[in-house]
């Protein structure tokens, strides 16, 4: 996601943990203040782009080699190469923050890393190794060319609640919180937690990949490739999505 899907998220988080966690993490990431995940949402992203951060980078992701849209499914031995994944990144920095071995430091950037990290991995493309989930796919979005990876990541996330801002973000969280707690996903929450253990976080990470991957062939391109490919998607194509991002990111928050 773009940092109008991490800092939601990180909203939602908030609003739903334990006051003995939201202590923890306030204390872990030295903030006080509402924006304490929402404040490191989207480090791992300028982290990345750093020369120190390069090698972060595939942990965004993970290239699952399926067929969309005839046949979706990750398969972590296949999918996850030395180099890392968004399955093993969860898993590494789970094990971190639950490990009284580990530094305070260490603590402290596997937070920020996991706060990102849950958020990417309920993004269909990047469960997805086609055309570089998708980012080689060109496509137009009100007007202005673009590939498909990023109307997902940014573009349609953008166009539902106006544009970025922690204002934006914080306004989005408030409406997906009220439908986890009292609407419209209230009865599904319980099934959002199914096949997620704290002891093995790789098994949780894969259940999350395979659901959101799963959305490749059914609403990201359930006609094929060719038939997103240099089209303008911010109409029907857009009408479809949005209920598949915003059941994403309440996920992600959520979990
Ligand atoms: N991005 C960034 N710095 C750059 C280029 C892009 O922070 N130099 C952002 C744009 C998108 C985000 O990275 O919002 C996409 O990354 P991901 O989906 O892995 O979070
Ligand atoms: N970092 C890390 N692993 C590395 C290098 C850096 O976890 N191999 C973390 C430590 C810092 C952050 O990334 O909090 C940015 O590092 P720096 O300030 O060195 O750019
Ligand atoms: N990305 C992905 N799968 C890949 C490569 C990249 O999901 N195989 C994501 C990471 C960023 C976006 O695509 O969200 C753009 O990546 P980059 O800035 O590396 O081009
Ligand atoms: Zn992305
Ligand atoms: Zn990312």
């Amino acid at each position: 996601w773009g940092a109008l899907g991490h800092t939601t998220v990180a909203y939602i988080a908030s609003s739903l943990v334990a006051p003995s966690t939201q202590i923890y993490f306030q204390t872990l990431l030295n903030n006080n203040t509402d924006a304490y995940l929402a404040g490191v949402a989207t480090w791992a992203d300028s982290f990345r782009y750093t020369s120190a951060g390069r090698w972060s980078a595939p942990l965004h992701f993970i290239d699952a080699e399926d067929n969309p849209p005839v046949s979706c499914g990750v398969v972590y031995s296949r999918d996850c190469p030395i180099k890392g994944c968004v399955i093993g990144a969860i898993g590494n920095y789970t094990r971190r923050i639950l490990d009284n071995e580990v530094s305070h430091y260490e603590k402290y950037i596997a937070a920020k890393f996991l706060v990102h990290f849950i958020g990417d991995i309920h993004q269909p493309l990047h469960d997805e190794n086609l055309d570089i989930g998708g980012n080689g796919i060109s496509v137009n979005f009100t007007g202005i060319p673009t590939n498909l990876h990023a109307i997902w990541d940014t573009n349609m996330p953008e166009k539902l609640v106006g544009s970025y801002s922690y204002a934006a973000a914080a306004k989005w969280a408030a409406t997906l919180t009220a439908a986890i707690k009292t609407g419209a996903y209230k009865a599904e929450t319980k099934a959002w937690l199914q096949g997620m253990d704290l002891n093995d976080p790789i098994s949780s990470a894969l259940t999350w990949a395979s659901e959101a991957n799963a959305f490749v062939c059914t609403t990201v391109m359930p006609q094929g490739v060719n038939a997103v490919r240099g089209q303008e998607l911010s109409g029907a194509y857009y009408t479809a999505a949005v209920p598949v991002i915003q059941l994403q990111v309440a996920r992600a928050g959520y979990r």
